[in-house]
């Protein structure tokens, strides 16, 4: 995709971060095996005020920075409906408190997971300059790996048929099927994207597969689940009918999975001709690096960190890696947007003043911004956006006021401020107030972003 800065290629395009909103039920419930900080924090006291204004700060500063920003409302919380999908009946006070009391109340954390934040696993987009028809395809990610982010799909397809309506420009499409998840799908969080002039790569990554023959010699992870399958990795790319582009399959390296590098941008980010890439991220990464210089040219800029400078667990802790990569509308250079974790840790913080120093690459400045609370969760920065690349009339058809913008950021900031709780424990998710605060919450919300209806409880 060019952008705007690039005026031989149109139509011009410009990247929007559509960043997840945090919920109001957002807690550690130690739900994801594999993804180290949300089992290390499980049980913790969370604070969901402000982890949706850290969220929301970090959308103001990239809105500053002049980028294209945009929302998606959170998901309601607990989810009521998935409850008596599970035969709990009754009153919603009644299914709550036997919810709670069943099992240590492990379906009520499932269903109140406020996961939907994180929106890197919402879907994977193909923006229009890529694809058979020329519209910007989506796939709703299925998520089917892990339950309490599975039953995110159906809301989330359908925001994102609200929001992407016209169908002139936009092709939203569904989940994949997550029936034994031999299609399990995490979204864009497995996907990059690498653009130069002399090509574009899209890279779908996998972790396992569903039914490749047994004596395939499969490296696998031992200690941690990889997610995505090399199924559904090959199914997203049909569906988005990437067309004008190559496409490649890395395989996250089993190793890196073990160190809790549970999705591919826990190790690697890209934009336009730039990748930011730790050593371990992919087995035979060497090779793949080779292709991608030979399909992208000498335009393509890899940065790339050995072991030695920063360890699995260095990456894994900081998480420098799920930084935003970000290209300012004035000229040609890029800044990266990390989370504060890597700046306190040595090593992250040294390897990004490698990169600034270096004359090697685009990138000018690092901004270290607290994402804190979700972080405590196992998302960064990266995590908590969506990246659709729009042209002017794609993006003008969308009539939603989902982009950011000086009006509806303050109104924001007081809605936070006026419903969300600043603590919250596993006990308080029983608490029938607190569902009936989400919804007058999203209800309200829905006012300011102008999204009527969206929610199951308005209808
Ligand atoms: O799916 N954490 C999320 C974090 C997702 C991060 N996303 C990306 N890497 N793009 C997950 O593991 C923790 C919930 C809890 O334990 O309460 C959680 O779901």
């Amino acid at each position: 995709v060019a952008t705007s800065s690039d005026p031989v290629l149109k139509p011009l395009f410009k990247e929007y971060q559509f960043d997840g909103l945090v919920g109001p039920t957002h807690n550690y419930g130690g739900l994801s095996v594999g993804n180290l900080a949300s089992q290390k924090h499980r049980g913790k006291i969370s604070n969901p005020k402000l982890a949706a204004l850290e969220g929301l700060a970090k959308a103001k500063f990239v809105h500053d920075l002049g980028v294209g920003q945009a929302l998606l409302p959170p998901q309601f919380r607990p989810s009521l409906r998935a409850l008596r999908t599970l035969g709990f009946a009754g009153s919603d006070e009644e299914i709550l408190s036997k919810a709670a009391s069943t099992q240590s109340g492990i379906f009520l954390r499932l269903v109140s997971s406020a996961a939907s934040m994180w929106a890197a696993n919402a879907a994977t987009v193909a923006p229009s300059s890529d694809t058979e028809d020329g519209r910007l395809h989506i796939l709703t990610a299925n998520l089917s790996s892990m339950f309490h982010r599975s039953i995110e799909a159906d809301q989330t397809k359908k925001v994102l048929k609200k929001i992407f309506s016209d169908a002139k420009y936009f092709q939203v499409h569904d989940p994949l099927p997550s029936a034994g998840g031999h299609f399990s799908d995490e979204g864009a969080a497995n996907h990059l994207r690498l653009h130069t002039s002399k090509g574009t790569v899209h890279l779908f990554a996998w972790g396992r597969s569903a039914w490749l023959p047994r004596n395939t010699a499969l490296k696998m992870p031992k200690k941690h689940p990889a997610r995505q399958t090399l199924e559904a990795s090959e199914a997203v790319a049909r569906i988005l009918q990437i067309k004008s582009a190559k496409v490649l399959f890395p395989k996250q390296l089993p190793e890196s999975l073990d160190a809790g590098a549970f999705h591919s941008d826990v190790l690697a980010v890209s934009h336009l001709n730039t990748l930011l890439i730790h050593e371990r991220a992919f087995e035979d990464q060497i090779k793949l690096l080779r292709d991608l210089r030979r399909l992208l040219g000498e335009e393509l800029e890899v940065i790339e960190a050995r072991t030695k400078e920063l360890s699995l667990n260095d990456a894994v802790q900081a998480y420098p890696f799920n930084s935003q990569i970000l290209s300012l509308d004035s000229n040609k250079k890029m800044v990266i947007l990390a989370p504060e974790d890597s700046r306190k840790n040595v090593k992250t913080r040294k390897f990004f003043d490698r990169i600034v120093s270096s004359k090697k690459n685009s990138i000018d400045a690092v901004h270290y911004l607290s994402v804190r609370q979700s972080m405590q969760n196992g998302g960064g920065p990266a995590c908590l956006r969506l990246r659709v690349a729009m042209t002017e009339d794609e993006r003008s058809s969308i009539r939603a006021r989902v982009f950011l913008s000086d009006q509806i950021y303050e109104p924001l900031v007081r809605w936070v401020e006026k419903f969300y709780r600043d603590r919250l424990e596993a006990d308080d998710l029983e608490d029938p107030k607190l569902a009936r605060e989400s919804m007058q919450a999203l209800d309200e919300l829905t006012q300011i972003l102008e999204l009527e209806n969206i929610y199951e409880f308005q209808s």
